[in-house]
């Protein structure tokens, strides 16, 4: 790791060398030109992070000749579908670049590796005396694992359209490829469905005590995947199923056998509610909402959750895990299910996300060796709403606290005891909002610790060790970026900060 610290990457690549000549400098017009048009979106991101920083750049059409100096990006394939999984892959997420003193270029088979290696540029820009430069340097870099995501919880707390390409904006500046959105929980429904209206005008409304209420229209619904995909990130919505339905109830009593659901939900407890999937009702409900999520999702996933079944008997769980995953399969997608979903599952397509280290860790390894593989969101190292510190004012400490260095410290192949590490898809962090009521608390829970766990999830590591004074001067780098892009961050005494400046 000694080597790539000396260049204030996070996640750290693959390969860096240096050139040993002089840097770039940044001082005159900077053309950002690509060799195809499949490259425009990536040549408009860097000339935008360029023009942000106060540098005169722009992205030139392909084809146009460069003025000034030329950052290029070279597009060697035309291969660019996501693979079966919706993701662009490892190969296609891989870049070079190669940076003299007269210019410096990207390559890599498909834009998502070219968007990588914008990214990697924007870390590598040091100010000296007013003038921007980039060092002589060559690198290659692939990531780790394929997944490497997000779950943000706007059912709880909601958090607007704006919020949420804000958070994007986040992920992509440290190569996160997917953003999971919880959309529906007992407290709050957050997704226009056009066949049950009542969802969001009813629940919409609601929210836990001192969250935030509202909703995402489905015009907003397909803003935000668009914003997503134009950045090489994979959207997947969450309707989770049997458990945490109470808003589903409460809007449509109709769905509820019991008619237990009378009172909007603004607590936080989990576990209580159940919409009841042996009801033919209920499940012509959620075949309708998931015929709507299916058509607005381009995406191959629609998580079911299965989370948290703590008042529904064993067997009615497992038949009704089973009829969700149906129901997702047969609106032409694939399932995906936290740890519990596997005591029903009945296809091995369906990726299990493991978060809770309390259950299922043997059935989760007998799963995988069935075939299922496995997303790592392991509570106590990658929860954000886990508090920092005891006083901290947000969040909650049920998984523990999660200082810094407990996200950076972990290996995904170590977590669960005889998991096939082949089995493992990648890694996801998630913020859940009980106790996360606004966007400051919420950017100030994901940073710093989103740069660690993305380099757990990208930066291979065969021992799986890692201490955090590797990430250390990296990490303080990011937090001088992060200041000026306005993204507030904990200033945790785990990291000597000043030492930035
Ligand atoms: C557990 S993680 C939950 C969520 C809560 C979270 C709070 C999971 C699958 N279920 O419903 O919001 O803990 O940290």
């Amino acid at each position: 790791m000694d080597r790539n610290n000396t260049f204030p990457i996070v996640p750290a690549p693959t390969k860096i060398a240096e050139n040993q000549g002089p840097p770039l400098k940044l001082d005159a017009k900077v053309s950002v030109t690509t060799t195809t048009a499949a490259g425009q979106g990536v040549a408009n991101y860097l000339a935008d992070a360029l023009a942000g920083m106060g540098i005169s750049a722009a992205a030139l059409a392909p084809g146009s000749p460069p003025e000034g100096t030329e950052i290029a990006l070279d597009l060697t394939g035309d291969e660019h579908g996501p693979n079966a999984d919706g993701l662009p892959g490892i190969g296609a997420e891989s870049y070079q670049i190669s940076i003299t003193d007269a210019g410096a270029k990207i390559s890599a088979s498909a834009p998502a590796g070219l968007q990588h290696g914008a990214t990697t540029l924007t870390h590598l820009l040091t100010q000296a005396e007013g003038t921007w430069s980039l060092p002589a340097v060559e690198i290659t870099d692939s990531p780790r694992y394929s997944w490497r995501g997000l779950s943000l919880d706007i059912a709880r707390s909601f958090s607007p359209l704006a919020e949420i390409k804000e958070i994007i904006d986040v992920l992509v500046d440290l190569k996160y490829n997917v953003l999971h959105l919880h959309l529906c929980d007992d407290q709050g429904w957050r997704l226009q469905i056009r066949s049950h209206p009542e969802l969001t005008k009813i629940s919409g409304n609601t929210a836990v005590e001192g969250g935030r209420s509202g909703f995402l229209t489905q015009a907003d619904y397909i803003e935000l995947i668009e914003y997503a995909a134009a950045r090489h990130i994979l959207v997947v919505p969450e309707i989770d199923v049997p458990g945490h339905t109470h808003a589903l109830l409460h809007a449509l009593p109709l769905a509820d056998v019991g008619r237990k659901a009378p009172e909007p939900y603004t607590g936080i407890e989990v576990g209580f509610s159940e919409l009841r999937l042996d009801d033919p009702t209920a499940v012509s409900i959620l075949t309708d909402i998931l015929a709507e999520v299916a058509e607005l999702t381009p995406g191959p996933w629609i998580h079911i959750g299965g989370d948290e079944p703590l008042v529904i008997p064993g067997e009615r769980y497992a038949t009704s895990v089973a009829t969700a995953e149906k129901l997702v399969r047969d609106s032409g997608k694939k399932a995906i299910g936290w740890n519990e979903f596997v005591r029903g599952s009945q296809h091995t397509e369906t990726l299990i996300q493991h978060w809770d280290h309390r259950t299922e860790l043997a059935a989760l390894a007998n799963a995988a060796r069935r075939g299922h593989r496995v997303i790592m969101s392991p509570a106590s190292h990658v929860y954000l709403d886990m508090k920092y510190t005891q006083d901290y004012p947000h969040g909650q400490d049920w998984a523990g606290l999660i200082e810094v260095a407990d996200s950076y410290e972990w290996e995904p192949s170590a977590d669960v005891p005889n998991l096939n590490p082949d089995q493992i898809i990648g890694v996801e962090a998630t913020i859940w909002t009980e106790k996360i009521p606004t966007r400051e608390a919420m950017l100030e829970m994901l940073l710093p610790r989103l740069a660690p766990i993305a380099e757990v999830a990208w930066s291979a590591n065969p021992e799986g060790e890692r201490s955090l004074g590797d990430l250390e001067p990296r990490l303080v780098a990011q937090a001088a970026r992060w200041e000026r892009k306005g993204w507030p961050f904990y200033r945790s005494p785990q990291v000597q900060w000043s030492s930035a400046e």
